[in-house]
């Protein structure tokens, strides 16, 4: 297991005096949300921390989904997709993301890879399923992103898929401070086109794309381990981006800020990881959900998090 996401030795940055979010979940840890509206019902997806408290590396075999259709309360399903299911993959189901198109429901997974490892290992895959539930499977029997595809990154991780109005879809990715971006053909599984390097001010990790009115927003976990959340806005889901800022500041005890932005029922919703819950830290992290604020210009708002 990489020994990624080590605190800096050294290093006491100070924490956003924020106060940490309401986990969504309490029962087990969480991480990596992937918010999806549909249909009335709010859906994110997440990762699943199963590390004890001891080790410093992230156990992570599946992922599951908490649906809801008023925040109140959040019904538990899964596991509904596990590193099992990927016959290619040999574990460590990090950060994942699930979009709709034409009625199916697309599922881009990190993954290790068994046998492609020219540089740390992990691969981009993608399961399918016809309802936002499942049953998921492996759409393609092999991965769509490896150490192998031109101009990927060291470590191929945080998938996150955006579709635009005119039907395009986007692939964006990266870790350590590389971000990529590649088109993805109309049958969601496969690539239309070369690997494009994506400039964005601070980017470390988990890009994620939204539209609203006319702005592309890339938000992402900026300017390494801890992290906040930064973003950067665009007329096109292609780029060029300029930076915007930080939206939410260092979370405690957890050094990654894995964020995803929805709107559902009229209102816009931040979703992320903190480490709040009793017995949490850096490898066992727990998913809130706080409301997402722009200001007059189209500006993100900093996170007003909620307490718990
Ligand atoms: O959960 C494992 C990794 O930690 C994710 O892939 C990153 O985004 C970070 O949250």
């Amino acid at each position: 297991i990489l020994p990624i996401h080590e605190t800096i030795e050294g290093a006491t940055p100070a924490v956003d005096p924020m106060p940490a979010g309401k986990p969504i979940v309490t029962d087990m840890f969480t991480a990596d949300p992937a918010p999806l509206a549909h249909d009335g019902t709010l859906y994110i997806y997440t990762g699943h921390d199963i590390q004890n408290e001891t080790e410093r590396s992230f156990k992570m075999h599946d992922w599951y989904a908490f649906s809801t259709t008023d925040l109140g309360s959040f019904e538990k399903h899964g596991p509904l997709l596990s590193a099992d299911d990927f016959a290619w993959a040999s574990g460590d189901a990090f950060a994942a993301h699930v979009t709709e198109r034409d009625g199916k429901f697309y599922w881009y997974v990190s993954l290790r890879h068994k046998d492609i490892r020219r540089r740390e290992g992990f691969a981009i895959g993608v399961a399918v399923a016809d309802s936002p539930l499942g049953p998921f499977k492996d759409a393609l029997g092999h991965a769509l992103i490896t150490d192998d595809t031109p101009n990927s990154v060291v470590l191929n991780i945080d998938p996150a898929v955006f579709v635009d109005d005119d039907g395009q879809a986007y692939l964006y990715w990266g870790s350590w401070d590389e971000a990529r971006m590649v088109l993805l053909k109309d049958n969601m599984v496969e690539l239309a086109g070369e690997v494009q390097t994506v400039d964005a001010k601070n980017f470390f990790e988990a890009p994620f794309l939204h539209k609203r009115g006319d702005t592309y927003y890339l938000t992402y976990a900026g300017s390494g381990y801890p992290s906040k959340t930064e973003y950067a806005t665009s007329d096109s889901a292609a780029g060029p981006w300029t930076y915007g800022g930080v939206i939410n500041g260092l979370m405690p005890k957890s050094e990654t800020n894995h964020q995803g932005i929805v709107e559902f029922k009229g209102k816009w919703y931040f979703v992320y990881h903190n480490s709040q819950l009793p017995g949490g830290g850096v490898y066992r992290r727990s998913v809130c959900i706080d409301e997402l604020h722009y200001g007059p210009n189209g500006e993100i708002l900093p996170v007003q998090r909620t307490s718990n």
